[in-house]
Formats: structure tokens, C-alpha cells, sequence
């Protein structure tokens, strides 16, 4: 029998997508460069559908019925290139690569340019869901041509996770790297989403008071409502968790410096490179940094500032449900940013990307999943040109209801000294996208000063420099 697809590189993550293909009726051809991997899944899976067990890269091209899908589930970046080098060569023209790793879209792009001479189509797919993703359906965002779509697509719609409304997470982005970019922007947004999240707790704990349970249950009354997702149900369940060692709150026995693998760092790297500002998502790649500077932060304790003290049980109810309509509020913007940066890299690359079809896409499978999508999706929906999130009438008229708890609990945060930079860029980013005037006027007329660099003139068209070594006069640049 031949199968319709094969997946090479079987640790976590393409183990579970072979299985999942299997379970889903597919044959999928197996090949992992330490053959032991192949054989186990096969030992430990064989019986949830059709494996064919391959050794050699011949063997496993062989495998695969024309035009070959070949899937690539390994560690991002050389092995990549290296798993691409041993295999093209024994393809043939309508062939289809699909690299499913974290890949960067810039590599994707080249990628995809060299294998398209050779007539291959490379699929760059971003998957998310982690490993139980994999397994039981991720949200996957699928690059490469319009023609590997039409033979890949009904395959990945077939594994993939289903929206509450039961479609499919799945869509083809657009060409080349599109479908790693938008997977790299969502995880900034996870950052995003972490880092505010993280400052709720905070706050709860330092100025509302509450001890890790209670907090678990604020939350799983918060997941209840707008804010219904995935990263808020499992925040109840590590929250509510004791450690079995100590009996202490299971957060209390964490080190708190926060890893990453990268993701997050592309996202804003690229968003600078756009000049986009996802400051949300940048302070919360600054905030894991910080986190890890442990010599940094042992020689800075002893500087003066507020203790918090925390408030009574009656207004800390009160405070809990204003640090909702903060976070609340810090979300929508943090996924303006990140969905402005998705319209940016689409306008750079001609990607033609449907923001409201990624957000629909997100709402299951992913670690982002959220109802809150769905209110992102209609935005699109509604107006595809939609200039920003916040100008959707929904979304305005939400943080406008929002904002004067948005700004208490900032200023309370301030005033005790609790770190709050997620929600404070987004307060910031708000204040000044609706701002009358911005002191970037002065900036230029620094920069003038300075460097002679001009500027505009509100009244009049054209470029001037004023002669501020001279006589102060101004002329036409
Ligand atoms: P890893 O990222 O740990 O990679 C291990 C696999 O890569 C093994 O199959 C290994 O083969 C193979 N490999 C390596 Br390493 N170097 C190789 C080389 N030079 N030639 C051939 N094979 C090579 O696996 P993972 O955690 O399953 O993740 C796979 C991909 O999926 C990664 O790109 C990851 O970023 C991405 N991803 C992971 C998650 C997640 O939650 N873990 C989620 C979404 C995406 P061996 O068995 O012979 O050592």
C-alpha cells in the first residue's frame, strides 16, 4: 500500500501527528533518522491505524503514493535544511514538502524559492496546540502555493481542531512564508497574553491580598465570561495546584525566571524591521528577560520604593473585578498590535492575508484559543479593511466601558510599586493612538536642530529647516 503521507521526525510532535493522520484513516509512512523512534511508535501505536515503518530515506520516498506528501518534524533551523538536502533529491516536480516545525519565516522563504526551481512546493505550516495538539487536532496555518493547498488542505482540515462551530483550524495563509509568520505572530500574542495574565495574579496577590486558591477561583469566574480561554482555564489549574513536596501553592516553589525559546523575540525583531509597534508584546519579551537577570535583580532589592498593603476583604472583590476590565482591556490591545503586524507582513510580502479568517482559525487547537476570537473574527468580518481592532465599534465601545478601571488599577499599581508593563504599554498605546497631538512635533524640531533633518508644517505643504545657527529664519528644504 502506499500512503498518502509520511512524516519524518518522530519526537513528540510528528509522533502525534503521524497518529493523528492514522487515526483520521490516512496511511502514513514513517522515517526518523534514529530508527528506534520509528519502531516504537509502531510497537506502541501500530494499532490505532495504517504505519508503514520506513529505515532509508529511498525507502520512505518510495512509500508515499504521487504527488508525495512529505511531512518535516524536526528541530528548527539546520536539521531542517539538512532533512530538506537528503530528500529533495528524490523527489520529483508536484512534490510537496511540508516543514511542520517553528521554522522562521525568512528561512521558509528560502526555502520554499530554491525547492520551487526544483518544481517542489515547500509548505511552511505553523502548528500550535503543543503536543496534545498534535495529537487530538492543532490550530495549523499552512504557507506555500495555492496548488499544494488543494491536495494538502482537505488532509490537515481532517486533523485539525474544530472551532466551537465545528470548522475546521485550519486555512491556507498565503504563499511561501505567510503561514510561519502568522505562526510567529501568535506567539508573541501568547507572550502577550502570559505577561498580562501574570500581572493580574500580581496584583491580586500583592494589592487584592488573596492567596493562590482564592485567585485560581477568580479566575475560573473570569473564564466564565469575555475572557473565556484556554490560557485562562489553565492558569485556574496551576494557581489552584499545591506542591506534594512541601504542601506549599505550587507557584510559590517555581523559580520565577521565565524561559523562551524565540518566538516571541522574532515577532518583535520583525515588528521593528515593519516598524509596527507591538509594544504589548515587546515588554512582554523584556519582562521574561528581566526575569532571568538573577545578579541584576539580588543587586537591585535594597532600592527604595512602596511595599504593597494589601486591602480589606470588601474592597478587594471590588479591585478584583476592576483588574478584570484591566486585563480585559490590555488583550484587545495587545491583539491589535499583533494583528496590525500580520496586515503589515502581508502588505511587505503580498501575503493577501484575511486577518478575519486567521483570527477564526485561532479560536481552537491553539494555545491562544479564546471566545474573544470569535468577536475578532466578526470584526473582520464586518469591515476587512478594518484600520485597527479599536476602531471595530464593538471593541471601542468595551474599552470606553473599560478604561476608568483600567486606569485605577494602573494607578494603584504605581502607587504600591507592583510592576505592571503589559498593561501599562497598552494603556499607553491607547492614550496615544487617540492623542490630539504628540510630542513628536518637538522631536522633530530637535532632529531639525540637530541634524538639519526638516520637517513638516501643519499649515502648509512641503519640507523646511529653520536656520537655528543663523538668524532663525525658515526655509524651504
Ligand atoms: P525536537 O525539536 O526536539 O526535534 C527532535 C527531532 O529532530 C528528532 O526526530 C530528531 O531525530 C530530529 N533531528 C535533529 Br534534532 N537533528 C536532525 C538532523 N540533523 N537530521 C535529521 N533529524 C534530525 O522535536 P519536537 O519537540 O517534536 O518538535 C518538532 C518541531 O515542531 C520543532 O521544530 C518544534 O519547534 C516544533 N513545534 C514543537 C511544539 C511543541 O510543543 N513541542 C509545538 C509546535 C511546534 P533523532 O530522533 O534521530 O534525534
Amino acid at each position: 500500500t502506499s500512503a498518502q503521507i509520511g512524516v519524518t521526525g518522530l519526537a513528540v510532535m510528528g509522533r502525534n501527528l503521524a497518529r493523528n493522520f492514522a487515526r483520521n484513516g490516512y496511511t502514513v509512512a514513517l522515517h526518523n533518522r534514529t530508527a528506534s523512534r520509528t519502531h516504537d511508535l509502531v510497537k506502541d501505536f501500530g494499532h490505532e491505524g495504517d504505519f508503514v515503518a520506513t529505515e532509508t530515506a529511498k525507502d520512505f520516498v518510495a512509500a508515499l503514493e504521487r504527488p508525495r506528501r512529505l511531512m518535516i518534524m524536526v528541530k528548527a533551523g539546520d536539521p531542517t535544511d539538512a532533512v530538506i538536502q537528503e530528500f529533495a533529491p528524490l523527489l520529483e516536480p508536484g512534490d510537496m514538502i511540508i516543514d511542520g516545525g517553528n521554522a522562521h519565516f525568512a528561512d521558509t522563504r528560502r526555502r520554499e524559492k530554491q525547492l520551487r526551481e526544483q518544481g517542489i512546493h515547500f509548505v511552511g505550516t505553523g502548528i500550535s496546540g503543543g503536543e496534545e495538539g498534535a495529537l487530538h487536532g492543532p490550530s495549523i496555518m499552512p504557507g506555500g502555493s495555492t496548488e499544494s493547498y488543494a491536495s494538502l488542505g482537505p488532509m490537515l482540515e481532517k486533523i485539525s481542531a474544530k472551532a466551537p462551530d465545528g470548522a475546521p483550524c485550519v486555512t491556507h495563509i498565503g504563499p511561501d512564508g505567510a503561514g510561519h509568520f502568522v505562526k510567529m505572530v501568535h506567539n508573541g500574542i501568547e507572550y502577550a497574553d502570559m505577561q498580562l495574565i501574570g500581572e493580574a495574579y500580581q496584583l491580586l496577590r500583592d494589592v487584592g491580598g488573596y492567596r493562590p486558591a482564592q485567585i485560581a477561583e477568580i479566575f475560573r469566574t473570569w473564564n466564565t465570561g469575555r475572557l473565556d480561554s484556554y490560557l485562562i482555564e489553565i492558569t485556574a489549574e496551576v494557581l489552584a495546584h499545591a506542591d506534594a513536596a512541601t504542601g506549599k501553592p505550587f507557584v510559590d516553589v517555581i523559580q520565577d525566571q521565565a524561559e523562551q525559546k524565540g518566538t516571541g523575540r522574532w515577532t518583535v525583531q520583525i515588528a521593528l524591521d515593519l516598524g509596527v509597534p507591538v509594544s504589548g508584546i515587546a515588554e512582554a519579551v523584556f519582562a521574561r528577560s528581566l526575569s532571568g537577570h538573577t545578579a541584576l535583580r539580588d543587586a537591585s532589592r535594597g532600592l527604595a520604593g512602596p511595599k504593597p498593603a494589601p486591602l480589606g476583604e470588601a474592597e478587594a472583590a471590588a479591585f478584583a473585578d476592576r483588574v478584570e476590565q484591566a486585563l480585559y482591556a490590555s488583550k484587545i490591545v495587545s491583539y491589535t498590535q499583533g494583528f496590525h503586524e500580520i496586515a503589515a507582513g502581508s502588505e511587505e510580502y503580498d501575503w493577501d492575508i484575511d486577518l478575519g479568517e486567521v483570527a477564526a482559525i485561532w479560536r481552537g487547537g491553539c494555545i491562544i484559543r479564546a471566545v474573544f476570537l470569535d468577536r475578532i473574527r466578526s470584526a473582520y468580518d464586518a469591515r476587512p479593511d478594518l484600520p485597527s481592532l479599536l476602531s471595530d465599534e464593538a471593541f471601542a465601545r468595551e474599552i470606553a466601558q473599560a478604561q476608568d478601571d483600567w486606569r485605577k488599577v494602573l494607578a494603584t499599581a504605581t502607587r504600591q510599586g507592583v510592576p505592571t508593563p503589559g498593561f501599562s504599554a497598552a494603556l499607553a498605546y491607547y492614550d496615544a493612538l487617540r492623542a490630539e497631538r504628540l510630542p513628536a512635533a518637538l522631536t522633530q524640531g530637535l532632529r531639525d536642530f540637530f541634524g538639519a533633518h526638516t520637517y513638516r508644517r501643519t499649515d502648509r505643504e512641503g519640507s523646511f529647516h529653520t536656520l537655528w545657527g543663523g538668524d532663525r529664519s525658515e526655509i524651504g528644504a
